[in-house]
């Protein structure tokens, strides 16, 4: 059945990835994110290869007048049957004592209030659903804290407190809620964690296959194409070279 999706951080990555594969089974979009070139020729794109019906809306989801200001803009029958909390980073890799306290709050405000802010906005619409669904992208991160992940991997375990704590309490509201955890995957995440630096970010891929976003993206809409009455709870994923968030063969 035909749904509309609507997917945070939709111009990279992971989030872009899983635009492309719900368009392609023919539903419906909103995609946000703050590039909004990107958006919009994603959105041209989207429309014209699979004739889907793409809206797009851009704001900072630390910001929340922007998240509620985008969402009170839709149209009040607006049915949103899926949102995908998905936009997120990690900024630098230093020890505790060392790490920038800027980055942590970035961090703190996008993977943690984003995502709190954007799925308060986002519920009246999910309401209207007759399948209502929340998938949140967690990481292996927010499962086994890491050597200089510190803030990072704080924001990532409140992500799967807060997916736990929302399959409670909207349990009775009939809305599913699904946590997605993967593991490495290449994306422009490591060129955002190390601030431009390509070398670098393209090091944390050597010597292993990595996930990549389309990989993530498949689990995303296996876990949305099920029955009404079958909800994933929790899923953990990593390329093969990967045990957990610290033990990573590299050949
Ligand atoms: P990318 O950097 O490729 O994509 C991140 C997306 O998030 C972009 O679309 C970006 O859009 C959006 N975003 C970031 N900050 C904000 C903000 N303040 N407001 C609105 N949108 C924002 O990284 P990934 O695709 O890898 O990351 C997606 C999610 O997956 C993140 O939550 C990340 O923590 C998680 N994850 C990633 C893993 C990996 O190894 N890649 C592994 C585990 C989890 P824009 O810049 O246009 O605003
Ligand atoms: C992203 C994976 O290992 O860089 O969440 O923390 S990792």
């Amino acid at each position: 059945m035909k749904k509309t999706i609507c997917i945070t951080g939709a111009t990279s990555g992971i989030g872009k990835a899983c635009a492309y594969l719900f368009a392609s089974k023919g539903n419906n979009l909103i995609l946000t994110g703050r590039r909004k070139e990107r958006l919009e020729s994603i959105k041209l794109e989207l429309e014209e290869q699979y004739k889907v019906d793409v809206k797009i809306l851009c704001f900072d989801v630390q910001d929340r007048n922007q998240v509620f200001t985008n969402f009170t803009s839709l149209q009040s029958e607006t049915i949103i049957d899926v949102l995908i909390n998905n936009a997120g980073l990690a900024l630098g890799k230093e020890p505790f004592d060392e790490a920038n306290i800027d980055d942590w709050d970035t961090m703190l405000h996008t993977n943690v209030n984003g995502l709190l802010y954007v799925t308060r906005a986002c519920l009246p619409f999910l309401s209207l659903s007759s399948s209502p669904h929340i998938v949140n992208i967690g990481s292996t991160a927010g499962k086994e804290v890491y050597e200089n992940g510190n803030v990072y991997c704080a924001s990532k375990f409140a992500v799967d407190a807060i997916s736990k704590a929302m399959r409670i309490d909207l349990l009775k509201k009939g809305i599913k809620v699904t946590s997605v955890n993967p593991g490495a995957a290449e994306t422009e995440f490591s060129l955002v964690r190390f601030k431009g630096d390509e070398a670098k970010a393209s090091s944390t891929y050597e010597g292993f296959q990595p996930l990549s976003p389309q990989d993530v993206a498949e689990v995303i809409e296996y876990a949305v194409r099920l029955p009404k009455h079958f909800n994933i709870n929790d899923l953990t994923l990593t390329s093969l070279a990967q045990a957990n968030s610290f033990y990573t063969h590299k050949s």
